[in-house]
């Protein structure tokens, strides 16, 4: 327990991330949209027939939502407008889910700020 908890204290400390080597294609993903504030590409491990994930370029601190501050608000807005171009790229948009997983307790595993969007089938709810 010790060590889950080093790791998880590690996890959020600001280190680079995977999704960094994404942004500079470094690593390889499947983009869906991309503009100057924001990039959009598949999730790995898809969820659903639609599960993309949209984070911000520019990190910003912004390694999970719990730690957003006001100065955030202009791209948190430019993120959840994405989810809406994305879900109207993708034909969701009469239906979609946006999820964003924000610590350890709800299973975020990187830590770096990303919504998921999920779509092109039925959704159940609760979320487990
Ligand atoms: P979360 O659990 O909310 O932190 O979601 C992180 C998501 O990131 C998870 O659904 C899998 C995805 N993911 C992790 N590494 C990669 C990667 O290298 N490429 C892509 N496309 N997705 C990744």
């Amino acid at each position: 327990e010790v060590a889950a908890k080093a790791a998880a204290s590690d996890a959020d400390s600001g280190a680079p991330t995977i999704f960094d080597k994404i942004i500079s294609k470094e690593i390889p993903s499947n983009i869906v949209y991309e503009d100057d504030k924001v990039l959009a590409f598949r999730d790995i491990n898809p969820q659903a027939p639609v599960h993309v994930l949209i984070i911000p370029k520019l990190r910003d601190g912004l390694t999970e939502l719990g730690k957003a501050e006001a100065r955030h608000g202009e791209i948190l807005g430019q993120l959840l407008y994405a989810a809406k171009i994305v879900a109207e790229k993708e034909g969701i948009v009469e239906g979609f889910r946006v999820v964003i997983n924000s610590g350890a307790s709800a299973c975020q595993s990187v830590y770096h700020l990303h919504l998921h969007v999920l779509g092109g089938r039925q959704m159940k709810w609760p979320p487990g």
